[in-house]
Order: structure tokens, then sequence, then C-alpha cells
């Protein structure tokens, strides 16, 4: 039902706002400094469409005087003015058929990019997407879960309508199409009830929570966990990758979505461990070889349903001496989830 793309449209994101570590929002230059679109573009044969810049929205982020906690949020009407910008600008990428590529920044970013896939979608092809995750944490925290109040732990939780806020500064725009929290058949997270099958309900906002796998996770708040049990949510943790192997668990992740249904990959380069990706800001050890996630980003690639990507949380500034290592292995994610495989 989908042709491979021949174009990929790209959107740098100098964002930082989601956490509290500067140089996250260098992550898209270092990206193209090492050459990311001129590989994609003559090693594998797609048309870039790029506009040369790194957005940052700053004509449209309040000043931080006047961007006050809000539910123990950072700067919530920063993050969602970005990801609000975003969303329209991804959204014109994937509705004209381009694949959308989106550089960070750090992961509150998904908020925007997610939201602008599954619009497009919607709009053209009149399906939902499926969201494969791969991070090693959840990013599933509701601003009264999280303890840190860094968005970039929360942007899930926005997604699928698990946490709601009604002020279209601070992600409200997100629900504009999507049903009232407390209305009939919802329940006043805006979660949608639908007591089926083992107990579990199900969350709907842009994002379904049926419609979302992890895979890498290592580092899971409680609260995070409640939320993943609560909804019955698909996760791979590294002790399922250990255990049955990176193949099978993808044979049983790309079950879990279906064949057929049009797929956005938002990767982490946490989800990486360490050893391949120091130079980001929560890292945590114990993940996923380099060859791992390349093999979880061509299998992605090799379903023919990928539309959309991610790449996140690339910080040069942090680890300096493996900065470089980190902007490669980057690379390499995006290229293997391009279709660079072997031969
Ligand atoms: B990233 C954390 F508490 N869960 O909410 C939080 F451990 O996008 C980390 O995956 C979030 O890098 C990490 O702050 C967000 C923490
Ligand atoms: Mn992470
Ligand atoms: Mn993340
Ligand atoms: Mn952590």
């Amino acid at each position: 039902f989908l042709s491979r793309p021949s174009e990929i449209g790209v959107t740098c994101v100098g964002f930082a706002g989601g956490q509290n570590k500067a140089g996250v929002d260098t992550g898209p230059t270092a990206l193209i400094d090492n050459g990311l679109l001129s590989q994609l573009e003559k090693d594998l044969g797609y048309t870039i469409l790029h506009d040369g810049q790194t957005h940052t929205y700053t004509s449209h982020q309040p000043a931080p005087e006047d961007d006050p906690i809000h539910r123990g949020m950072h700067n919530p009407r920063a993050v969602s003015a970005v990801t609000e910008q975003l969303e329209a600008q991804v959204y014109a990428q994937a509705v004209e058929g381009r694949f959308a590529l989106t550089l960070g920044g750090d992961h509150s970013i998904a908020i925007g990019t997610i939201a602008g896939t599954a619009r497009a979608i919607r709009e053209r092809l009149g399906r939902e997407i499926a969201v494969i995750w791969v991070d090693a944490h959840a990013d599933i925290n509701t601003p009264e879960s999280s303890e840190s109040g860094h968005v970039h732990g929360m942007p899930v939780a926005f997604l699928t309508g698990i946490a709601r806020e009604d002020d279209l500064k601070i992600f409200g725009w997100l629900n504009k199409d999507t049903p009232t929290p407390g209305s009939e058949g919802y329940d006043k997270l805006g979660g949608k009830v639908k007591n089926g099958g083992e107990g579990t309900s199900a969350a709907t906002g842009v994002l379904s929570t049926k419609k979302l796998v992890y895979i890498g996770l290592r580092d899971v708040d409680r609260g995070e966990k409640e939320i993943l049990r609560k909804f019955g949510i698909k996760a791979f943790s590294m002790h399922d990758i250990d255990k049955w192997g990176i193949g099978r668990v993808m044979e049983l992740a790309l079950a879990h979505i279906g064949s057929d249904t049009p797929i956005h990959l938002s990767f982490d380069v946490d989800a990486l461990d360490p050893q391949w990706a120091p130079s980001t800001g929560t890292p945590v050890r114990g993940g996923l070889t380099l060859r791992e996630g390349d093999f979880i980003a061509e299998c992605v690639a090799e379903t023919g349903s990928l539309v959309a990507m991610d790449l996140v949380e690339v910080n040069p500034s942090l680890e300096i001496m493996g900065a470089d290592e980190t902007v490669r292995a980057g690379c390499s994610l995006v290229r293997c989830a391009l279709g660079d495989t072997l031969l």
C-alpha cells in the first residue's frame, strides 16, 4: 500500500528545552557535518529536501519569565510552541508522500513529529500510524508522575492522551481532534476506556497505546511501569533482548503492529550502550550494541511501511571524546532505517 518514497523531507530541530543539559541543540548540525544527508543522497539515491536550517522556532517561544513551571513541568510553553511548529512542518513533508526525517534535539520534539506524521497519514491514507520507540527510557511520565519535570521524559504520555492539558499553549493544541476527558467512554485522564480482554484499558490521543511498541528499555520509573501495565503497552526491554535475541524481538515487535500499518520510528540514541553512544544527556549502561541498533532500523526498513523517523538526544558537548562515535552511530542508524542494508 506504500511505495518506497524517493524523497526525504528533512527537519532539523535545535531544541534543548525538554531537559536541562546544553548542547543537544547542536545535534542536527553535527550529524549533517558528518555527511548524513550526502550519504542518503549519493549512496542511497534519495532526493533530499532540506531548507538548510536548524530550526529553533525562537520567535514562537515565550520569554523564560513568561514560562513558569506548570504541573511540575519545566519550560512547558516553550516545548509546546516548538512542538506545535514542528508538527506543521513534519505534516507538510509527510502529506506530500515524503519520508519525514527529523534530527533533534531532545526527545520532547517527538510530540510534534509524531502528531505531524499521524495527521498526514490519516489525511493521505486514512490510516492510523504505529510508533516504534527505541530508547533506554519509556518517556511516558505524566507531569504528576515525573520526578524531574523534564518534558523529554513525557512525550508518549501526551501523544497517547494519558497526560492532557486544556491550555492550548501547554499541549492543549494536541487535543484538537481528540475527545474531552471525562466525556462518555473516556476516563478522567482522557484515556479511552475500552475494558477489553484482560482488564486493560486503552488510551488514545493522536496515538493509540495499542499501536505503540518499545524496544531497548532499561531505566523505567516506577510510575511509568504502572502506566505500561495499566494500558497493556507492548515493551521489549534489554532483558527480553538478552533472552530472545534481537532477531526474535523484532519479529514479535513487528507482528504486534501488524503488516500494512504505516510506522513512525522514534529513535533515542541513548538506546545504544554508552560504549557506542556516550554523548547523550541520560546515558544508561547495559544497552544495545551498535549492530543491534542498526538491525532494528534495518528490520523496520524491510517492512516497507516506514514513513517517518526521529533521531534524538545526540549531544556532542557531553563526553566530548566520544562525540564523534556518537554522531557516527546516529548516522548509521538513519542510513539503516532508509534501506542501507547489506548488498
Ligand atoms: B529521554 C527520566 F527520571 N525518566 O522522566 C525522567 F529517569 O528522552 C528520564 O529518554 C527521561 O532521554 C529520559 O526524567 C528522557 C528519569
Ligand atoms: Mn532515553
Ligand atoms: Mn527518549
Ligand atoms: Mn534516567
